[in-house]
Order: structure tokens, then C-alpha cells, then sequence
């Protein structure tokens, strides 16, 4: 190398994974998640029009922002109050392909609910994701709760809770991210803006552009971030994850994402979004970035892109195949955690 390539060598901006402290790996690990959750989530689809999946609800575009979320915590530690749309995030903590699949049949071994609740109520003990109300914003409250109880007893556990940007309308999450903000608490709340609250746009919901401008109002810290971009969520949610276990208290982070799909299976978005912004939705593509990422850093090649494509497609049939053939759950204790029983 000659004096000039050395200098040129040394002064060579240090990628942005790099810079933020993710190594290669914990990068690919990265993408692999997304990918899988892409996969599970599409295959989803399939299984609702062959009739299998009773509904669907889905997080396709949403990945980056809940996988470069979650990279910054601690799975098994800290904790995750989750919505209908984190698939990615849940993953990313350590749920299963099949811990997924079995939901989606509600089957008995389901770790969710043995099949009580709907798909996508993500809950997993083992990895401190809570189970979620299809009521949306009542998890913000379960979160601050965790957040006040992890605070009482010393410890440095971190809660994240997520919800749409439309959800933020609601009273609970006004409640939750006061108390947060009087207490200091180690919460992050990843608002995650698509736009829209089924068919209603976020202009009718808010009348600033980024909710994190609240921020100020409830003594918290805040960021607008592009969803779409993995590291730039990772860098905002460090941040969050430091002053949260330093004791700077909570942080609302906005992330602006795509919806790729209808709001669930039980609508259809071409009868309220435009047709030129349907189809702009297919740049804002999260896996597509993190993939062109990795390509131009040289940390993938096509050819082992192919190969995580064909691991996680087959660790999506692997988990159809065991969900199909478990256990339904029996119907003798149908009514088991919904009515009060009495003790001995
Ligand atoms: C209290 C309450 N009102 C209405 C609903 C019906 N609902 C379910 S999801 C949803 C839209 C939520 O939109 P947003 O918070 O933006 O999240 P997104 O689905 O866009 O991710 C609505 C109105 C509900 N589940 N709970
Ligand atoms: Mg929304």
C-alpha cells in the first residue's frame, strides 16, 4: 500500500454499524430476523386465505424499527409490553417461528395462551413479553407499572411498550406517559407512525406532525426516527436504554414506518389510501435498506442472501407443520382465567 492508500485507509469513515458499536454479526443477526418475521407474517396471509389463520394482523414494513429497538436491550432482562403489529419484536427477544405458529392455530401448547387469545397477542414469560388487550394503549399502563415495580426494587430492567400512532389518542397512554414522567421511569414508549389508524389518517388523530413534540410536555425525552432504517433506530433506542438505566427516565420515540398491508385481514386499504401512495410504500421497504446495506459493506453476498431467504422459509414450514399437527385445546377448560375459581 503506498503512503497515500494508508492515509486514505486510516481516514476512512468507520461504517455506521461500526460507529454504533454493532458488530457484523449482531448486524446479520439483525437482518435475519427481519427476514423471518417477513416470512411468518406473509405466511400468515396464505394460511388466512386457505382458511387456517382466523385473521391476520400484520407487520410487514414495521421490522426495522421494532428489530433496531430491540437490539439495544437485554432479552430475558428487560421487558417488552408489546402490540398486535411486533412479530419482529418479539422474535428479536426470542420468540420462535413455532412459539408463533402455535398461536396462530391456537393450539394448547401455544406459550401465548394455550390458544385463548387472538393471533398476534404476543406474550412469552420466558422472554418478559407481556400479553397484550386488544383494547389498544392499555398496555403503556401495564408498562409503567413494570417500569415503577423495577424501579421499587433496584433493579436496572428496562420496558419498552409499542403502539400505533393513532392509539396515542387515548387516555391510557396519556395517564401512562405522565406517571412515567413524574417518576423518572426506566420506560421507552416506540410509537410506531404508519400513517394511519385503520382508515383514519394521522392528521385527524394529532395536530402536530411527530408525537414525540409531547415529549417536552411530559418531562421525558423524545426522538422522531425513520423507522424504515434499522441503525438509526438502534442509535435512538441506545440512547434511550442509557439514560433509562442511568436513571435520566423515560423516552418517547417516534418512528415513522411503512404499512405495507391492509390494517388486518378484515379490510382493505386500496377502498382509503390513493393508489400513488400505495405504491410508493414498496421504496419504503425496511428489509430491502438493511439488505443494501449489508451488500454495499460488503458483509452479504447474493448468494448467501439465498441461503438465509431458504433457512428462514424453511424454519416457517418447519413451525406450520408442528402447529398443525398439536394439540387443540380442550374445550373442558374453555372458561380457565376468565371467570374467578374458587379455592379449596
Ligand atoms: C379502545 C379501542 N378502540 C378501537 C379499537 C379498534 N382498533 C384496533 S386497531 C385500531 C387502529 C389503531 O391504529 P394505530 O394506533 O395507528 O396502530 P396501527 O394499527 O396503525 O399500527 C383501532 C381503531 C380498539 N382495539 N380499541
Ligand atoms: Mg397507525
Amino acid at each position: 500500500m503506498s503512503e497515500e492508500e494508508q492515509g486514505r485507509a486510516s481516514t476512512a469513515p468507520s461504517p455506521r454499524h461500526a460507529a454504533l458499536g454493532l458488530s457484523s454479526d449482531r448486524l446479520l443477526t439483525m437482518y435475519r430476523q427481519m427476514m423471518l418475521s417477513r416470512a411468518l407474517d406473509r405466511r400468515m396471509w396464505v394460511l388466512n386465505r386457505q382458511g387456517k389463520a382466523p385473521f391476520v394482523i400484520s407487520g410487514q414494513g414495521h421490522e426495522a424499527a421494532q428489530v433496531g429497538c430491540a437490539a439495544a436491550l437485554r432479552p430475558g432482562v428487560d421487558w417488552l409490553a408489546p402490540y398486535y403489529r411486533d412479530l419482529a419484536f418479539c422474535i428479536a427477544m426470542g420468540m420462535t417461528a413455532r412459539d408463533f405458529m402455535l398461536a396462530v392455530f391456537a393450539r394448547s401448547t401455544d406459550p401465548a395462551s394455550g390458544g385463548r387469545q387472538m393471533p398476534s397477542h404476543f406474550s412469552l414469560r420466558s422472554a418478559r413479553i407481556v400479553t397484550t388487550s386488544s383494547t389498544v394503549a392499555t398496555q403503556v399502563l401495564h408498562a409503567a407499572g413494570i417500569a415503577y415495580a423495577a424501579r421499587a426494587r433496584g433493579l436496572d430492567e428496562v420496558v419498552v411498550t409499542c403502539l400505533g400512532e393513532g392509539s396515542t389518542s387515548k387516555g391510557d397512554w396519556h395517564e401512562a406517559l405522565n406517571f412515567a414522567g413524574v417518576h423518572r421511569l426506566p420506560l421507552i414508549c416506540l410509537v410506531q407512525d404508519n400513517d394511519y389508524a385503520i382508515s383514519v389518517p394521522r392528521r385527524l388523530q394529532m395536530g402536530v406532525d411527530s408525537v414525540a413534540d409531547r415529549a417536552r410536555g411530559y418531562g421525558m425525552a423524545g426522538a422522531s426516527v425513520d423507522g424504515g432504517d434499522a441503525l438509526a433506530v438502534y442509535a435512538v433506542a441506545a440512547d434511550a436504554v442509557e439514560r433509562a438505566r442511568s436513571g435520566g427516565g423515560p423516552t418517547l420515540i417516534d418512528a415513522k414506518v411503512a404499512r405495507f398491508t391492509s390494517h388486518s385481514s378484515d379490510d382493505d386499504q386500496r377502498r382509503y389510501r390513493p393508489r400513488e401512495e400505495l405504491e410508493a410504500l414498496l421504496r419504503r421497504d425496511p428489509l430491502e435498506r438493511l439488505r443494501n446495506y449489508l451488500l454495499d459493506e460488503g458483509l452479504l453476498t447474493d448468494e448467501e442472501d439465498e441461503r438465509v431467504q431458504q433457512e428462514c422459509s424453511a424454519e416457517v414450514d418447519e413451525a406450520v407443520t408442528a402447529a398443525e399437527a398439536a394439540p387443540q385445546p380442550d374445550a373442558a377448560d374453555l372458561e380457565r382465567h376468565v371467570f374467578a375459581e374458587a379455592v379449596e
